[in-house]
């Protein structure tokens, strides 16, 4: 392919990428062994969409922003007009509506899976006041992470917590407006640790399907047993039309929330590869982060993200998928892979720069950030709140 042909392609697909960034990433948050607090942490929600706003105005790719219910609307509702205000002010729109049935006492024991029908109300109440708001705030997904399970062998009933789980994402489904999804996440491990209700992308697809058409997966990149073939699921999702979208982040030993393709940058490019390779039922799939940075610096390893989610967007962008099916058909193995592995090589960072020239954006959005001086004024600004903070979600 000549450079003019790898221009346009790189500018076509450049032009179509979009990464949605999550308001709990610009936070001061941690791990469960504490956390080191950064000065200039956003300490609100008008910060997470002032910082949002700047990636996206550095990136020219990340124009919408996740909102996690309880840190970011804990008035619900009420709250919509001053996020869509907000909205306004930093040019970054709300994203996906992240309801948090995790955190509260009541859920030691599962929320819409727990034993107790009282506390299983309670946690489908506020998934249903999750998609009122999605609807105030004129958002189309509600990203639900149900974290329950049990930790103990023969302490759960796990045949009843798939009737009880069905029927809270059955009654979810049917609030849903016509234009909005239910983006059903799965994770195997943790907070629980012998079983959880929705582990797999199986049991996210079966859940998928009995609660309705508007019903999809989201792929977490770090929510896998170590060794699986994730772009596979991705395949098998997007055969079946229910990939929804993904949470990106990468991912050595667990859930450590790491910068994407920190560890594995092929394993992204062959996901993308997968997305690229069926565009038309990959239309609408959501890319968004989930990341949360304990040691980099948030704003640095958010403007990093975009950039390298971009970078290996067009390295996969470059793969000539015609000329590979022919190799692959006749199973011409090694032509195959240079051909595939051959665009993961090429360093995209040039033709990058050019598209990011072309459209008026920072051609080094990293280096535009340190320049700005940004992160130092926000530090001066919030310093004294970020100080005497404890877990400062909200
Ligand atoms: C944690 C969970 C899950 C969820 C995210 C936002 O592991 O990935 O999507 O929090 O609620 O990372
Ligand atoms: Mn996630
Ligand atoms: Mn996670």
């Amino acid at each position: 392919m000549n450079n003019e042909a790898q221009r346009e392609r790189v500018f076509k697909a450049l032009d179509g990428f979009r990464i949605e960034l999550p308001s709990w990433g610009f936070a001061n948050t941690g791990t469960r062994f504490g956390k080191f607090l950064q000065t200039a942490a956003a300490t609100s929600l008008e910060e997470k969409f002032a910082d949002a706003g700047q990636v996206n105005r550095l990136t020219g790719a990340a124009p919408t922003v996740a909102l996690h219910v309880l840190w970011d609307l804990p008035n619900g509702v009420k709250d919509a007009p001053a996020v869509k205000a907000l909205a306004e002010k930093y040019g970054v729109r709300p994203g996906s509506i992240n309801p948090n049935i995790f955190q509260d006492q009541e859920y030691k024991y599962g929320s819409i899976a727990n034993p107790s029908a009282e506390i299983r109300a309670k946690a489908l109440a506020h998934l249903l006041e999750s998609v009122e708001i999605a609807t105030a705030v004129n958002s189309a997904d509600i990203s639900i992470w149900d974290a329950d399970g049990s930790s103990y062998p023969g302490t759960q009933s796990i045949r009843r917590r798939i009737e009880w789980t069905e029927e809270a994402l059955g009654k979810v489904h049917a609030a849903l407006s016509p234009a909005q999804r239910m983006l059903v996440e799965y994770k195997p491990f943790e907070p629980f640790f012998y079983h959880t209700d929705i582990g797999d992308w199986g049991m996210a697809l079966a859940y998928a399907y009995k609660a309705g058409p508007q019903a999809k997966v989201l792929v977490d990149t770090g929510h896998h047993y170590q060794g699986q073939n994730i772009e596979q699921i991705v395949a098998w999702l997007l055969h079946l039309g229910m990939l929804g979208g993904f949470h990106f982040n990468d991912r050595r030993y667990a859930d450590d929330d790491l910068t994407i393709a920190s560890i594995d940058p092929y394993q992204v490019f062959r996901i993308f590869h997968e997305i690229l390779s069926d565009a038309e039922r990959a239309a609408g799939v959501a890319f968004m982060v989930d990341q949360s940075h304990n040691l980099k610096g948030k704003m640095e390893a958010m403007v990093q993200t975009v950039v390298t989610a971009q970078e290996i967007w067009a390295r996969a962008a470059l793969v000539d998928r015609e000329a590979l099916a022919v190799l692959q058909n006749k199973c011409d193995l090694v032509s195959a892979e240079e051909l595939f592995r051959g665009s993961f090589f090429w360093d995209a960072r040039p033709v990058v720069r050019e598209w990011r020239e072309a459209r008026g954006l920072p051609a080094d959005p990293l280096a535009a950030l340190k320049a700005s001086g940004y992160v130092e004024e926000a530090a001066r600004q919030r310093g004294a709140r970020n100080a005497g903070s404890g877990a400062s979600y909200a």
